[in-house]
């Protein structure tokens, strides 16, 4: 790997880089801002028509961050974190793309990034110690280096209902929402999924629609996000101690969003006071609410004092006995998975164009060309939404095909569930990085904050090897066996895999069952990330490079 210029690469049907970045969000941006400071040569390609990842796709009504803005956007430059001004506590999902066609123009980075280009295959050649990446353009190119910054909820997932194809009315999956405005003015809608998606997107589709059902399999724990306009003086509050919450963010103990550190277990406080701190929790609103006590996921009996006071302002909320019933969560702790923000969630239910339809007694039978049929029963809709949600973490991984050592496909080796070491690299995969990998914080974490640090360990291994002419980096076997089993060591000593959740593959039929994430916490495991940088990059094999690697970029 020979330093270039940061440079315009023009498309080309043949090109070869330093390094080859997939997706153009947040970290295909950060990635590649890092690469040319290093000076080496990068390609970004993008399947969607602009950067953003997530925020481009997930478009539908109500989507937004459930991380406060202040602290789900980039620390890296000083200057960009004070002059861009966040509009709201939790930022809309159109203001969030904003900000990142704002990094992406900031930083220039456009030249070097693919849009409308999709991955199609990634190909070790062992002797070349290179990757062969095709692309749907129908180019090949070739790189020492990739990294995968393909996003953990961005293979959106639609089921098979019987009678799909059928369907009369507009199907909408709000992981891969329209780009035009869609109007359900005077339409019987149906939302299918109860999950963080419906639950942002419901309140403000029963505002238009003649009539709403609303097909629930299992119910969710939500609070009220008690969103708000963010005044200067607010922000102005923030950016005094920036550099302190953003430390205090990369080292924290969970998952990377500064709140008030908790002292105690749920079950230290007497029942009025614990009450009393709920009430505040769920006044100021946000995820933060299971920070409350230091044992919410560890302890059922503790988890069941918070469940309870969830599910008693439901039934405050829920006027309708049998739909306050329905909703109220009882079949996982809460936490176990990912607790939704709303807005107005639960009184949408007492809109009288509103009902929710239980399917988890009565299963959808087969979608008519009018209709979702349930329990022998027609629900006439002119249009569906599936708010169905994604395969998780692997599924835009999964649909490359990725070859390592020997020609083995990563969808082989990962048969089972996915084996990581650090969630950054896969044994049999050299010089193959993936960002908020499974077996990293990742999706547990503030995602920038796992971003950025995922981002700056790649640049700073990548750097190391430039300078030791060390030609490949591979996780080794070994390496990855203790540190899978760590990482199921640490999720086995929580509530969080008696979920059937997406954290844990359940939502997709024929998904190994494994809890992907890394539940250690960001502060920790970045703690483990540089001792392991500190100690030679342990655990990692290299080699050094036999021959000089030829100039990139050309
Ligand atoms: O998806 P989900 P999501 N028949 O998988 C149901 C992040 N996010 O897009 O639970 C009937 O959570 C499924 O039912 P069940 C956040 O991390 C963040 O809502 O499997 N129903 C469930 O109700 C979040 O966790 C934000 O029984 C079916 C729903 O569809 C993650 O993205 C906003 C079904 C899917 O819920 C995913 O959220 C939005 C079937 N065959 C998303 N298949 C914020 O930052 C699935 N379901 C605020």
């Amino acid at each position: 790997m020979v330093a270039t210029q940061p440079q315009s690469v023009p498309t080309r049907a043949h090109a070869r880089y330093d390094v080859i970045v997939v997706g153009a969000g947040f970290t295909g941006l950060y990635m590649l801002h890092r690469l040319r400071k290093l000076g080496l040569s990068a390609r970004v390609f993008e399947q969607g028509g602009d950067v953003g990842g997530t925020w481009y796709w997930n478009r539908y009504p109500g989507a937004r961050c459930d991380v406060e803005s202040m602290q789900y956007s980039f620390s890296f430059d000083e200057a960009l974190q004070r002059e861009w001004d966040w509009s709201e506590r939790y930022a809309p999902q159109p203001e969030i793309l904003r900000y990142a066609n704002h990094v992406a123009d900031r930083f220039d980075l456009r030249k070097d990034i693919q849009l409308d280009t999709r991955v199609e295959s990634a190909v070790f050649d062992e002797t070349s110690n290179e990757w062969t990446v095709t692309t749907s353009d129908g180019a090949t190119v070739t790189a020492p280096y990739v990294v995968l910054g393909t996003g953990c909820l961005s293979n959106a997932r639609v089921p098979e209902f019987k009678g799909m194809g059928d369907f009369k009315g507009q199907v909408y999956h709000t992981g891969h929402w329209p780009h035009e405005p869609v109007d359900f003015t005077g339409l019987r809608v149906g939302v299918i999924g109860t999950g963080s998606s419906a639950i942002q997107s419901i309140p403000l589709i029963a505002e238009q629609a003649s009539e709403l059902f609303v097909f629930q399999r299992t119910a969710n724990f939500s609070v009220p996000a008690r969103n708000a306009p963010l005044s200067a003086g607010e922000r102005e509050a923030w950016r005094k101690d920036y550099a302190e919450i953003r430390r205090r963010a990369r080292e924290d103990m969970k998952n990377g969003i500064v709140q008030p550190v908790p002292d105690r277990g749920a079950l230290d406080d007497p029942d009025e006071v614990r009450r009393e701190k709920y009430g505040a929790r769920w006044n100021s609103g946000g995820l933060t609410f299971m920070g409350v006590y230091n044992n919410l996921v560890l302890d059922q009996p503790a988890n069941d004092t918070a469940a309870d006071f969830i599910r008693e302002r439901i039934a405050g909320i829920v006027a309708d006995p049998e739909t306050s019933r329905l909703l109220q969560p009882n079949d996982h702790p809460v936490g176990s998975k990912r607790i939704c923000v709303d807005t107005d969630y639960y009184a949408t239910f007492n809109r009288p164009n509103v009902k929710l339809v239980d399917i988890r007694s009565h299963p959808i039978e087969r979608i008519q060309p009018h209709a979702v049929r349930s329990g022998g029963r027609d629900y006439q809709v002119d249009a569906l939404v599936l708010a169905t949600g994604f395969d998780a973490m692997t599924g835009s991984v999964a649909k490359i095909d990725i070859r390592g050592r020997g020609g083995r496909t990563l969808n082989d080796k990962w048969a089972e569930g996915p084996r990581t070491y650090l969630g950054l690299m896969s044994a049999g995969f050299p010089n193959l990085f993936i960002v908020t990998g499974p077996g990293s914080p990742s999706v547990l974490s503030n995602m920038i904050v796992s971003i950025e640090q995922h981002v700056d360990w790649i640049a700073d291994c990548l750097a190391y090897m430039r300078d030791r002419g060390v030609g490949s980096i591979e996780a080794t076997h070994s390496a990855e066996d203790r540190w899978v089993a760590h990482v199921n060591e640490v999720a086995g000593s929580t509530l969080y895999p008696q979920a059937n959740s997406w954290y844990m593959g359940a939502n997709i039929p024929g998904k190994p069952q494994i809890f992907m994430p890394y539940i250690g916490g960001v502060g920790v495991y970045r703690q483990i990330c540089n001792d392991v940088a500190a100690k030679d990059y342990d655990g990692f094999a290299m080699v050094v490079a036999a021959r000089p690697q030829a100039a990139a970029g050309g």
